[in-house]
């Protein structure tokens, strides 16, 4: 029982002191420059598709296995496909069922990657709405989260920072606050 226990904490802390080393980050980027996307993209919005590509960066921890969620804003965008351009491991079937507004990007069996990658493309489709959103989740209290992980070391990596992608129609940009206040896109 003790060393369960014991075994138990000794995984925590290096648990922890993984997740502390550095501070890993994921990203969408709307206009493929690579980059998070500071402000938000004007067009039409209604009936229009749009496209992510979802980035991290671990800095200097070597993942073996990862998970990347993007959630959609309800109501004004639906996801229509999405494609996988890291390789090297097993990457899983994009998952679009476990969470009603989030896809998954997920992969495992990689030999110890580390720094900017990028992850895959989603693409979804706008509806007529004023404006639009996506960003990743890394909140794990509110699962499904982003995350990385190292089998062998028994280590995983939480995000500490994120950043998501907003689309306005150029005719009304009144309402562009409330979704991405609230998921924190505007902090
Ligand atoms: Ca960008």
């Amino acid at each position: 029982m003790h060393r369960t226990l014991l075994t138990l904490l000794i995984a925590a802390v290096v648990a922890s002191l993984a997740a502390g080393a550095s501070a890993g980050q994921i990203w969408t980027d709307g206009n493929g420059d690579g980059l998070p996307d500071a402000v938000s993209f004007y067009g039409d919005l209604p009936s229009t598709n749009v496209s992510v590509d979802v980035w991290i960066d671990t800095q200097s921890y070597a993942f073996t296995y990862f998970q990347g969620w993007i959630e959609r804003q309800p109501g004004c965008m639906t996801f229509v496909g999405g494609s996988y351009d890291i390789s090297g491991g097993t990457n899983v079937p994009i998952d679009t069922f476990t969470h009603p507004a989030r896809v998954g990007l997920g992969g495992t069996g990689y030999q110890d990657r580390h720094g900017v990658i990028l992850l895959g493309r989603l693409t979804y489709h706008l509806e007529s709405i004023s404006s639009c959103c996506v960003v990743p989740i890394i909140d794990l209290g509110n699962p499904p989260y982003s995350i990385l992980g190292n089998n062998p070391q028994g280590t995983y990596l939480t995000l500490k920072s994120y950043s998501g992608s907003c689309w306005e129609n150029d005719g009304d940009a009144t309402e562009r606050k409330s979704w991405g206040a609230i998921k924190g896109i505007y902090r």
